[in-house]
C-alpha cells in the first residue's frame, strides 16, 4: 500500500477549498445559466460569490436580459457589485416561477437534502428556491455526507420569533436536541443575532438524520432518531417557527 501523502498544510488547504467552491460554482453557471433564461435566483455564502463571479464573467449583453432575485442583504450587494438586475420575488407576476436558483449549503445527504441556514439567510433561500422551476445546490467535497448531522454538527438551523424562543427550545430538547441554543449575534455584538427578517435562530443538533429507505429508517423520533422528513415535518409546525434549514423534496 502506498504511504499516506503528506498531509495538506491548513494554507494549503484553505486553497483547495477556495478553489473547489470556484470550479463548483463556474461549472453550475456553465451547465445551468442557459442563455435564454429571464429570472434567476442568487443565494447567499461564500460559494455564490464565486457564483454571481461566473455569471458577471459572461458579460453584459448575456446577461441584460435577466433578472437577478436575491435572498437576503449579502445577495443583494453581491448582484448589485457585480452589476447585475436586481429585482424582488415580490414583482415576481402571478403563476410565474424563476428559470432557475443557485445556492449553497451546509451539508448534503445522498438524497440530496440540504441543511442550509449557517449564514442565517434560510428563510428567503427557501422562497426563493421553491419558487424556482430549477434548484442548483453549489457545493463542495466537503459538503457530501451519507446523513445529514454529520459533517454539519452545529445543529439544524431554525428561525424563530423572538418572543417563542425559549418555548421552542424547550420543545427541541425534548425532541432529542438536547444541546439547542440561540445562535449568538455576531464577534462584538450582544444578543442573539438577528436575521434579516427581525428573527432569531436556533441551531439544533440532533443525531444524523435518517432516509426512509434506512432500515430503521421508520422510527420517526423516537430516541431522537429521526427521518428528514418526518422531522422537518414537525419542526415546521413548532408554533413560533418561521422556517426550518432543512430543504428536503426538493431534488
Ligand atoms: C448559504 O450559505 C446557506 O444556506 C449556507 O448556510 C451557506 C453556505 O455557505 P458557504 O458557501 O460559505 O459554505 O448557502
Amino acid at each position: 500500500m502506498a504511504p499516506a501523502p503528506p498531509a495538506a498544510s491548513a494554507q494549503e488547504q484553505a486553497r483547495l477549498v477556495e478553489e473547489s467552491k470556484r470550479l463548483a460554482a463556474y461549472q453550475a453557471v456553465k451547465d445551468h445559466l442557459h442563455p435564454d433564461y429571464t429570472r434567476i435566483g442568487i443565494g447567499s455564502g461564500s460559494t455564490v460569490v464565486y457564483v454571481v463571479e461566473a455569471i458577471a464573467a459572461l458579460g453584459a449583453a448575456a446577461t441584460s436580459g435577466m433578472l437577478f432575485y436575491p435572498t437576503g442583504a449579502q445577495s443583494e450587494e453581491l448582484i448589485e457589485v457585480a452589476g447585475l438586475r436586481l429585482q424582488t420575488i415580490n414583482k415576481l407576476p402571478a403563476g410565474a416561477q424563476l428559470d432557475v436558483a443557485f445556492d449553497g449549503a451546509d451539508e448534503v445527504d445522498e438524497a440530496l437534502n440540504l441543511i442550509k441556514g449557517g449564514g442565517a439567510c434560510l428563510w428567503q433561500e427557501k422562497i426563493v428556491a421553491t419558487s424556482a422551476k430549477k434548484f442548483v445546490c453549489v457545493a463542495d467535497f466537503r459538503k457530501l455526507s451519507k446523513r445529514l448531522g454529520t459533517s454539519w454538527t452545529k445543529g439544524i438551523p431554525i428561525e424563530v420569533l423572538p418572543m417563542a424562543a425559549n418555548r421552542v427550545l424547550a420543545e427541541l430538547r425534548s425532541m432529542g436536541a438536547p444541546d439547542a441554543r440561540i445562535r449568538p449575534g455576531l464577534p462584538g455584538k450582544a444578543g442573539a443575532i438577528v436575521t434579516d427578517n427581525g428573527m432569531w435562530i436556533i441551531d439544533a443538533p440532533f443525531p444524523p438524520l435518517r432516509l426512509p429507505t434506512d432500515e430503521d429508517g421508520q422510527a420517526g423520533g423516537e430516541a431522537g432518531i429521526w427521518t428528514v422528513d418526518a422531522l422537518a415535518d414537525r419542526l415546521i409546525k413548532l408554533p413560533g417557527v418561521a422556517e426550518i434549514g432543512l430543504f428536503h423534496g426538493q431534488n
